[in-house]
């Protein structure tokens, strides 16, 4: 049974997503210009300005407002969330992890650069995101800042998307039941999603409550983008996807669909919205229809 919907004031979803979204993407323009080294530069930003769906960052803002923070505190961590993200596809995409010709609809980063300017403008980009949420946060207390920073070194390090990287490489054709399943998405995709949300929620200047409903709100929707990427992977022809569909499916990669079919990933993804809505109830309806539609659209996507 689905959570009743609040009672919101209208609201514009595609619109707000898509004045987020060119919040963010010309934040991002600023924050990585074109300069010397330029070879590693136009890696960084080849990826970094190609687009993708900015779910990351915008949960970061949305989060944010919903405490009652003005965005303008968050597009520093916003902006580092992006990268921490694009960094982590560059790597993944490299011929040592998945070797992904590629990437948003474009040639992966080494295909254009080569493996090692695209190895650098990971660790480029993986660098910078620390530097800009620490030098250009303002208006925030000194103490949350770090508090944000704590929260995402351990969302991408070794207890985090590094830790979902190597299990997933771990347990690459071996037979993998739920549980380990679940551990893999966790790390590799749940992680930076929660820190998304809870950095915005810290720099929001959000109460203990408010951040740890949030965090709770964020795992949900954390997993649920990794069960609806399967079915995605299964549903839908690489054309559409703009990657290599279906290529979990011919490797030897274990899936949700493949555990439990397309109708009880599909089920499963039901129960994780739920639950998602459930955490964010508590909040005033008045300001909580951006995450309550972030969580559906993250359930509804198409790619
Ligand atoms: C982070 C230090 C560090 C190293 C990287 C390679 C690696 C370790 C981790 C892999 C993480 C990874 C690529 C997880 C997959 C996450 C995922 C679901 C990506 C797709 O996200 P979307 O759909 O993509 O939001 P767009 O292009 O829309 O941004």
């Amino acid at each position: 049974s689905r959570s009743p919907q609040p009672h919101f004031p209208v609201f514009q979803f595609d619109e707000y997503m898509d004045k987020k979204a060119k919040r963010v993407h010309e934040a991002l323009e600023v924050a990585v210009p074109l300069q010397n080294p330029v070879q590693v530069h136009e890696a960084m930003r080849y990826s970094l300005l190609a687009g993708g769906k900015r779910v990351r960052p915008i949960l970061c803002l949305a989060s944010c407002e919903l405490v009652g923070g003005d965005e303008s505190l968050a597009i520093p961590a916003a902006c580092a969330v992006e990268m921490i993200h694009t960094m982590s596809l560059i790597h993944d995409d490299l011929p040592c992890m998945d070797n992904d010709d590629l990437r948003r609809g474009k040639p992966t980063n080494h295909k254009v650069f080569g493996e090692e300017i695209a190895i650098l403008a990971g660790d480029a980009l993986l660098s910078l995101s620390f530097e800009y949420i620490a030098g250009k946060t303002r208006n925030v207390s000194p103490d949350r800042v770090v508090r944000a920073i704590v929260e995402l070194g351990s969302a991408v390090g070794s207890g985090g998307l590094v830790a979902g990287q190597i299990s997933d490489i771990y347990w690459e054709g071996k037979e993998v039941s739920l549980t380990e399943l679940e551990y893999i998405h966790v790390h590799k995709t749940a992680k930076l999603l929660e820190a998304s949300v809870v950095c915005g929620a810290i720099i929001g200047g959000g109460s203990e409550t408010e951040i740890e409903r949030l965090r709770k709100y964020a795992r949900c929707i954390g997993l649920l983008f990794q069960v609806v990427d399967d079915i995605l992977d299964v549903t839908k022809t690489s054309e559409e996807l703009g990657k290599t569909a279906g290529k979990d499916l011919a490797t030897n990669k274990t899936t949700y669909p493949k555990l439990m079919g397309v109708e009880g990933a599909t089920k499963f993804a039901g129960k994780l919205v739920d639950q998602a809505l459930q955490e964010i109830a508590y909040f005033d309806a008045s300001r909580v229809a951006p995450l309550y539609y972030l969580a559906n659209y993250i359930a509804n996507r198409q790619n």
